[in-house]
């Protein structure tokens, strides 16, 4: 009896060992036998720029294709601009509304509530009610952090405030302001912003560095808040450990620098390290990999060019002590809001990263080895839709339009 049972146990985990190597083996193989990580880039236009990359792969990377199938749904529609979608832990969805208000919905898209009652937001242009996080202990506390465009002075900047979400009235309590990244001045654009948590329990965010030129060169000065990442504790304050504390005349709340208009954080689950896109010019939208301390390079280095047409700065693409992006797009995609895929539903989708592209109408997915990204797909291009941000739940990914469409993509 129970050798029997021993045997039996040795052939069902053979039989699963077995069928893992198949899954593996074939995971890239299409109904064809075409392997699906190696076709051809899948940027088939000219490129805005003649610029020669850093190293080999940094831009049109093989194409690949998802093998697994999968569908993608609309679960909600007339969202009015929603900004980013996050979820709940018990897999309802939080929605920003640009205009000023949060959205709560169930896992299969239906309105559940409406929360008002955040401080006024300069909703004009590329401002608005932006990113939310949820306090890594929000079942017990009910903390939420929020990003938003701030009048403020005689101009606007990047905000970040926390309070407590109240289901039961559908407000806002105590919403307080902890954090601003001044100066202010005068632009509807370039306003960043994510915010996500570190494993510290201390919060990244994002700004941008206001599009119009008195802002474009404060990217490269740590005595100003624009074209920043910045880390910050659950009150405001500079993280303990942020690499400018001690230097005279530099906001201690700095963790990198150099960023044009980063609108996408995220932590990759298998490195714990912190993964950045912004927006290049006309091209030179970047992938960075944000380390402390160091400088991302705008304006100074850039794969882009002015929109009207010349070169920015000295055109240079490379410097000594600015970091290179990890992966840059030219034409742009326009990275919005993104995240990565930690779950085994779609098992080639594992710590790959998905992006959402504005003027790229597509959510970008790349395949990511050893900090390299090493395969790149278009999902859902033929919806052709401003894709404005992208979640990730237990499987599954969520995605919001601006149309105001809510879309949930599952294994078929
Ligand atoms: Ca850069």
């Amino acid at each position: 009896m129970q050798l029997k049972q021993t045997i039996c146990i040795s052939a069902i985990l053979l039989f699963v060992h077995a069928s893992g190597c198949a899954n593996n083996s074939s995971s890239s193989i299409d109904n064809n036998g075409t392997d699906t990580t190696k076709l051809p880039p899948v940027e088939t236009k000219k490129a805005n720029a003649e610029y020669k990359p850093a190293f080999k792969g940094q831009t049109r990377i093989a194409g690949t294709k998802t093998v697994t199938p999968y569908k993608a749904e609309i679960i909600a529609v007339k969202l009015g601009n929603p900004w980013a979608v996050i979820p709940m832990p018990d897999g309802r969805l939080l929605i920003t509304i640009k205009s000023g208000f949060m959205e709560i919905h169930t896992a299969a898209g239906v309105l559940e509530k409406k929360i008002t009652g955040f401080p006024k937001v300069d909703d004009g242009g590329q401002g608005g009610l932006l990113d939310v996080a949820l306090d890594p202990s929000f079942s017990k506390n009910k903390t939420i952090y929020w990003s938003f465009s701030e009048k403020y002075g005689s101009g606007n900047l990047t905000a970040v405030a926390k309070g407590q979400l109240n289901e039961a009235t559908g407000k806002i309590d105590n919403p307080t302001v902890i954090f601003r990244a001044t100066p202010a001045l005068n632009s509807s654009l370039h306003f960043g912003s994510r915010l996500v948590f570190d494993k510290d329990g201390n919060l990244f965010v994002s700004t941008g560095e206001r599009s119009i030129l008195e802002g474009r060169a404060q990217a490269q000065l740590l005595n100003s808040g624009l074209g920043k990442i910045f880390k910050i504790t659950k009150d405001g304050k500079p993280a303990p450990g942020n690499p400018f504390i001690n230097q005279k005349d530099a906001m201690p709340e700095i963790f990198a620098y150099g960023i044009r208009n980063a609108q996408s954080l995220d932590i990759n689950p298998a490195t714990g390290e912190l993964w950045e896109a912004e927006f290049g010019p006309r091209g030179g939208d970047e992938v960075n990999i944000i380390k402390r301390g160091k400088n991302y390079g705008w304006p100074v280095i850039t794969y882009g060019i002015e929109y009207a047409g010349p070169a920015i700065g000295n055109a240079i693409q490379q410097k000594t002590g600015m970091e290179q992006p990890v992966y840059y797009w030219d034409p742009t995609l326009s990275p919005s809001g993104m995240v990565f895929y930690s779950g085994n539903a779609i098992p080639e989708w594992k710590n790959n990263l998905f992006i959402g592209g504005l003027s790229g109408s597509h959510i970008c997915r790349l395949v990511i080895v050893n900090n390299r990204v090493v395969g790149e797909e278009r999902l859902l291009e033929d919806k052709k839709e401003r894709f404005r941000d992208v979640a990730y739940y237990n499987g599954m990914l969520y995605a919001v339009t601006d149309n105001g469409n809510l879309y949930r993509i599952n294994k078929k």
